[in-house]
């Protein structure tokens, strides 16, 4: 079942139908007792009734990112291809060990990424730090994890990131990572107890001017660490009221050349949650 916020309430998919849910507070839903038996529910209830009149709203519904307050984390490090790519870029400030001991340390690395405040959803903008020179997209398998420590769903996610600020110091990290349009989230969370399959696909693309400028792939068989692993690591000495978001670390790094420009499109795919789309804007 997929979860939609809009600007006109909460909508959950179910074979191509959109059903209006009741609830209209992403808090109240992340947090409710058993979310999934409640969804099914409410496309039960609505079998044959309405129908139409909600698939009409959500035909002309803005798709919203679906966070209320939850905090978002990222996890780092966490495939092969990150690890290379980091040490590469903080070559020069002598931080490529802490990559290496990091990868493969029973700790994961686990940051701070966004308030809801700094999180796009589905086709609003990304943005790129003013003072940022090298910019990067990160897709991410995100997961929605309730105010008990339970993965109960899952999102795409962008971990936007200006490499230059990172590979300079990696006590810049903070500043590389968390800032206005820095994290896109969306378009849907797929509801869902059930971890994903190894072979699940996570693909981007980067339009400029037309073109594809960059594409990649990827699957959850080069993610490092279990997910509840990483969620185990992230409730620790942490309450998460509302439930938070995990990002669970980036499988694809565009060649050193590559850097994102004013304008560039975005599209980040996993499979059975859907494509993330987000235009690319140059902070000022
Ligand atoms: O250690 C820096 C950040 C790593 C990260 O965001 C990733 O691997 O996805
Ligand atoms: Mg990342």
């Amino acid at each position: 079942m997929k979860l939609y916020r809009t600007n006109l309430g909460c909508f959950v998919e179910e074979r191509g139908k959109y059903y209006r849910v009741p609830l209209t507070s992403l808090d109240a839903l992340v947090t409710h007792d058993d979310l999934q038996g409640y969804l099914l529910s409410v496309i039960d209830k609505s079998e044959g009734v309405d129908i139409a009149i909600s698939e009409l709203d959500f035909a002309s519904a803005q798709i919203l990112a679906p966070i209320g307050n939850q905090e978002v984390w990222a996890a780092g490090v966490t495939y092969y291809r990150s690890r290379s790519a980091r040490m590469e870029e903080s070559k020069s400030a002598d931080g490529g060990d802490f990559y290496d001991r990091v990868y493969s340390a029973t700790r994961p690395e686990l940051f701070f990424k966004a308030t809801a405040s700094r999180v796009v959803g589905h086709k609003e903008c990304v943005r790129i730090r003013s003072d940022a020179r090298w910019s990067v997209p990160e897709p991410e398998l995100t997961l929605l994890i309730n105010h008990r420590g339970q993965i109960i769903g899952y999102t795409v996610g962008n971990d936007m990131s200006s490499r230059d600020i990172e590979g300079e110091n990696p006590l810049y990290l903070p500043q590389a990572k968390v800032y206005d349009g820095s994290c896109a989230l969306g378009p849907c969370a797929l509801i869902s107890r059930e971890p994903l399959p190894a072979s699940t696909p996570i693909s981007i693309e980067i339009v400029r001017h037309g073109a594809t400028e960059f594409s990649g792939v990827t699957t959850l068989a080069e993610l490092k660490r279990e997910p509840s692993q990483l969620v185990e690591y992230l409730f620790r000495d942490n309450t998460f009221p509302f439930g938070a978001f995990l990002m669970t670390g980036t499988g694809i790094v565009p060649p050193d050349s590559f850097s994102l420009a004013s304008g560039d499109r975005i599209r980040i795919t996993i499979d059975p949650i859907g494509t993330l789309e987000n235009e690319v804007v140059q902070g000022n």
